[in-house]
């Protein structure tokens, strides 16, 4: 798989040990013993910063929820600009009759200042025939470029930088690089069962490397302009993810999408970023989060896999500046990563692990989603409906969603068929919980 454990080599040393240890081809230095997790303290969910209680699913979504959102802001990802005023967008392709007949494929470029030399990306949109008019959609980011999720000729290729992989040529996309993360985009049984798949490539919003920055909307769109970020301004997550919300703004001017039933999905470090776009952005109607690990769905606090310490070493650029001076003190961090999960209720939420992805902590992710339950409950929903972490390949979960999948850290058909299944659980029965998607 070509996103296991990306980039880590550069930081870290991934050894080989026993076939028999359970952590083997996992990076080494980390805890992956269960006996060996200190005990730690989660911040509770429902408790204000000032010590009074939560009591009424008012005081969450009038109060605690904005002061959770915050402390997400000034101590983990940074504050991201508002929508921008003079965006627009360009359709610069369509075929009524893509993938033989099945869909139409749109292909979208987003001004971000509404000129055509400054800061854009460009989404590639799919739409069933098949199915009725508007449609529920997921939209995710995707690592390598458009032309990577499906060997369609008709994706246009990405002219941006992309990082080392099959058809790439000093940093550049060839014909060769097209299909070449099909695994991970199931296009055609997305369609079948009736949803419109978006895309973006994540590069064009923000290369993925430390000072990728400067050739990213980071450097266009304030603040930090010119790279000195304060403290608490945006990272590259928070980029990454203001970049969804752009798209859903796109999306929800689409008519043959459904702007109110737009699923945003993400796998590994871009699972991280969809769940920051979705629980900073209240019109994102379901959140999915495969394999995010720390800085995702896992708990900060648990010492098990990567830690706070590796991960703002190693990819300093992904977060707030703040955030780094958490390695090793995690339990001074106002926040945990249940606090985000819970930022993302009433809304269907669905967390996934997978069973050789030690490093990303399957049970640290499934103790999140368990400690977001009492938000969930607060405001009339349920949570996962099991104490325990599932066995493998047992989904569970009613509004929030769980899987521990058989295998290693990869988006695939698997989690596919258990988003789908999920989504149609909650996108096509009852919709009330959904909010209109008017561009904000
Ligand atoms: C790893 C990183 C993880 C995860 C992964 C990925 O190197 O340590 O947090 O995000 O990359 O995105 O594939």
């Amino acid at each position: 798989m070509r996103r296991a454990i990306r980039g880590l080599a550069a930081g870290l040393a991934v050894t080989g040990v026993l076939a028999a240890d359970p952590a083997a081809g996992q990076p080494a230095g980390a805890n992956y013993d269960e006996a060996k997790v200190p005990a730690y303290t989660l911040p509770d969910p429902l408790r204000f910063v000032d010590g009074g209680a939560v009591q009424e699913a008012r005081d969450w979504t009038d109060r605690r929820r904005a002061e959770v959102l915050r402390l997400f802001e000034t101590h983990v990802y940074g504050r991201s600009p508002g929508p921008p005023t003079a965006m627009r967008f360009v359709v610069v392709e369509t075929d009524p009759r893509a993938l033989g007949g099945l869909a139409t494929r749109r292909q979208v470029r987003v001004l971000l200042d509404g000129t055509e030399t400054g800061p854009a990306f460009e989404i590639l949109l799919y739409v069933p025939k098949a199915a009725p008019r508007p449609v529920p959609a997921f939209l995710g980011l995707n690592f390598d470029g458009n032309h990577t999720v499906h060997p369609d000729p008709g994706i246009r290729l990405s002219t941006a930088w992309v990082g080392e992989g099959p058809g790439v040529v000093d940093g550049r996309a060839t014909d060769a690089a097209r299909g070449t993360d099909a695994a991970s985009w199931p296009v055609e049984r997305i369609l079948d069962r009736g949803y419109a798949l978006a895309t973006a490539y994540y590069g064009d919003l923000e290369p993925d490397r430390a000072d990728g920055w400067k050739d990213g909307i980071r450097s266009r769109l304030g603040p930090g302009v010119s790279g000195r970020f304060g403290p608490d301004d945006w990272g590259a997550i928070g980029a990454w993810a203001w970049g969804l919300s752009r798209a859903l703004d796109v999306l929800a001017t689409d008519p043959d999408v459904d702007g109110r039933r737009v699923a945003v999905i993400g796998h590994s470090r871009l699972g991280k970023t969809a769940l920051w776009a979705g629980a900073s952005d209240e019109r994102f109607a379901m959140v999915v989060a495969n394999d995010s690990g720390e800085g995702g769905a896992a708990l900060a606090r648990r010492q098990f896999g990567e830690t706070t310490e590796v991960i703002t070493r190693v990819f300093p650029h992904w977060f707030c500046a703040r955030y780094r001076q958490y390695a090793g003190r995690e339990d001074a961090l106002p926040v945990d990563q249940h606090l985000l999960l819970a930022l993302v209720a009433p809304r269907p939420l669905y967390v996934a692990s997978a069973t050789e992805d030690l490093w990303a902590d399957p049970r640290g992710e499934f103790l999140a989603a368990k400690a977001a339950e009492p938000v969930y409950r607060l405001l009339g929903r349920d949570g996962l409906g099991v104490e325990d972490l599932p066995v493998p390949d047992r989904p569970v979960g009613k509004t929030i969603g769980y899987h521990r999948r058989r295998g290693s850290h990869a988006l695939v058909a698997y989690d596919w068929e258990q988003y789908l299944d999920f989504a149609d659980r909650h996108l096509l029965a009852g919709a009330q919980h959904l909010r209109p998607a008017s561009p904000r």
